[in-house]
């Protein structure tokens, strides 16, 4: 894995709006730390409703973080913004090989339509209570994420064998886009023992620098 630059002449002025806690805003995150690019940052308290706020809305539409700002563009959906930022960087977690990056594309669509919509919800139904007073988990909700996870993780167990990374032997967006819900993975109660690939490869996730420095934002100072 080579170490990123900053590419000579390309003029970044980045915002970011978003809550730290989020996988969501974590992916996002971790890209731009691997990047080393320095970025402004405005807190949407969901909680507080942030995310309905008039001059949010009209950054977002969907009312939902994150939103990146680069000068005049404003961009909404976590994998696209990190799309964005590794192309303009011209970085390596996107690979130059035509078919490894239909593979980054495939994992990339994966966990939106799969990873995300089975964790998310079960992350959410175990945070909420404390982020909304009041808020009762449903049970269903989580019986049901169990099951959807089985399918899946069986599916991202058997890719990882043999691999350090998703698409082999280097650290890519498609990494970076699936391992944050797995932060969660005590909180959640997610037993990896049948995932033994999974378990691993988050080992050699959690090692990476860019893991510790992004992911202590969840630490209060
Ligand atoms: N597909 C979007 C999902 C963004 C999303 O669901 N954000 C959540 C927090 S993780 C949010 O802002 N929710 C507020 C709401 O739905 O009211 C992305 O990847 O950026």
């Amino acid at each position: 894995m080579t170490s990123p630059e900053i590419i000579e002449g390309v003029n970044f002025n980045v915002k970011l709006y978003d809550l730290p806690p989020s996988p969501n805003a974590l992916k996002v995150r971790l890209v731009l730390n691997y990047l080393g690019q320095d970025f402004e940052h405005e807190l949407v308290d969901l909680a507080k409703g942030g995310h309905l706020a008039s001059d949010f809305v009209a950054r977002n539409p969907n009312a939902k973080m994150p939103v990146l700002e680069d000068d005049d563009l404003v961009l909404w959906e976590s994998n696209a913004i990190m799309y964005y930022l590794a192309e303009k960087h011209q970085s390596d977690l996107i690979p130059v090989d035509l078919k490894q990056r239909a593979h980054l594309h495939k994992w990339m669509a994966w966990a939106v339509a799969h990873w995300t919509p089975t964790l998310g919800p079960w992350l959410f139904h175990t945070m909420a209570p404390s982020f909304f007073p009041g808020f009762v988990p449903d049970p269903a909700v989580i019986a049901k994420a169990k099951e959807d996870f089985a399918k899946y993780a069986a599916v991202l167990n058997q890719e990882l064998q043999g691999k350090d990374y998703l698409l082999g032997s280097s650290l890519s967006l498609a990494d970076l886009a699936i391992a944050p819900l797995l932060q969660y993975q005590q909180l959640m109660q997610i037993d990896l023992a049948p995932y033994p690939e999974i378990g691993r490869w988050m080992s050699t996730i959690r090692k990476l620098p860019v893991w510790d420095q992004t992911m202590a934002v969840l630490t209060p100072a």
